[in-house]
């Protein structure tokens, strides 16, 4: 019974020391993804603005606003958008493609998309 309790305690230490960040509920929902990308939004562009995937890749957006204002990343062609999230915040989305292609990104804050606060998914085929 000793043991049981020292290797419990153990085991609860090692998850609490663990350097890896602690998730947010959202990012163990998502966590199937082969690939997170982190883009920054800034007042009015996305860094990177271009993103090249697989078609055959489950694609984990983390959207961190570094700008003063609400912004949002969406591909309106795969009805795919995160929250718009305030400044200093950050969301998180999970998308697959499936189809090889060209799809546009955009910020869906009124106005943004309109003074260039747009990008590009770029879906390759994986054959
Ligand atoms: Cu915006």
């Amino acid at each position: 019974m000793r043991d049981i309790l020292a290797t419990m305690t153990i085991a609860v230490a090692t998850v609490f020391l663990s350097p890896a960040p602690l998730v947010a509920a959202d990012d163990q929902e998502n966590s199937d993804a082969d690939r997170t990308v982190t883009v920054e939004a800034t007042d009015f562009d996305f860094s990177p603005k271009k993103i090249e995937i697989d078609s055959s890749t489950t694609l984990k957006i983390v959207l961190v606003n570094k700008g003063n204002v609400t912004h949002s990343w969406a591909i309106p062609e795969l009805d795919k958008k995160s929250d718009r999230i305030q400044p200093g915040k950050q969301t998180a989305i999970t998308l697959s493609p499936g189809e090889p292609g060209t799809y546009k990104i955009a910020c869906q804050v009124p106005g943004h998309e309109q003074i260039g606060m747009v990008g590009e998914l770029v879906v390759t085929s994986d054959d």
